[in-house]
């Protein structure tokens, strides 16, 4: 999979240097170039942004560094996977789509995701016009109901949860299956030893004996059991989501 990522602040990404998506790059497994937007102006200020036409508050980002980005990554991409390959482009941004484990799972799908990371008030209009006019697929996500300052940390988040989907990423593909929300429900408790344990105030605390029993089957329903029990009580919105079904909710 190619990831390229176009910002103001190429710096904010280096945490994707990091931990199991610094490995996934060094075995090749995601080729991910960050680039920074200011690259494609042409002024000693290297202007990326602009007051908004019409009046108002805050400042806009200019289309022509945009449009020129997004020209020379394609061109970048292409000259790599193949003039035929598109890229799904996305916009962070909290007018969005809601990213979720599904999102994740469909995007982990594509050869190539350009991540748009926008700042200030927003970018001009006429970018998307342009890029739905060359017939470039976009996608607009949010990370939630809340508003951060621009799309790195959103970008930070989605490439976690979409890379580590990735097949060869997580060494044991198992537990990508039994984790929070990909079966729309939330995870069942875990434990590890000692199974009796003495916590700080010495209460003694033990693990759920089932746990220790061997039978596969009942740790199994247990678990399931858990899991549904855990969402009605965090997550009620989750149980009467009609896509995906849920399993004993
Ligand atoms: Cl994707 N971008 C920004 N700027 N704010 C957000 C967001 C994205 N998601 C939630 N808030």
């Amino acid at each position: 999979m190619r990831i390229d990522v176009i910002t103001i602040f190429p710096e904010y990404l280096t945490p994707l240097d990091l931990s199991l998506i610094g490995k996934a790059r060094r075995e090749g497994l995601v080729d991910l170039h960050v680039h920074d937007l200011r690259q494609w102006t042409h002024d000693r200020h290297r202007t990326v942004d602009d007051t908004p036409l019409g009046g108002g508050a805050g400042m806009v980002m200019k289309p022509a560094p945009w449009a020129a980005a997004f020209s020379g990554v394609r061109e970048a991409g292409h000259a790599v996977l193949g003039a035929d390959v598109e890229p799904l482009i996305v916009f962070p941004n909290p007018a969005g789509e809601p990213f979720a484990q599904s999102t994740a799972q469909e995007w982990s799908q594509c050869e190539w995701l350009v991540f748009a990371c926008g700042r200030y008030e927003g970018i001009d209009e006429r970018v998307y016009q342009h890029l739905a006019d060359i017939g470039c697929e976009v996608a607009l996500a949010s990370l939630g109901d809340y508003v951060l300052n621009g799309g790195e940390v959103a970008v930070l988040a989605f490439t976690e949860a979409v890379v580590r989907l990735v097949p060869g990423v997580v060494g044991n593909a198992e537990s990508l299956v039994e984790e929070s929300h990909s079966e729309g429900l939330l995870e069942y408790p875990l434990y590890t030893r000692p199974a009796s344990w003495t916590d700080p105030a010495g209460v003694v605390r033990e693990a759920p004996p089932i746990l220790l029993s061997g039978d596969h089957a009942k740790v199994a329903a247990w678990r399931q059991e858990q899991s549904v029990a855990r969402t009605r009580e965090r997550r009620p919105d989750l149980l009467t989501q009609t896509d995906g079904d849920v399993a004993g909710a």
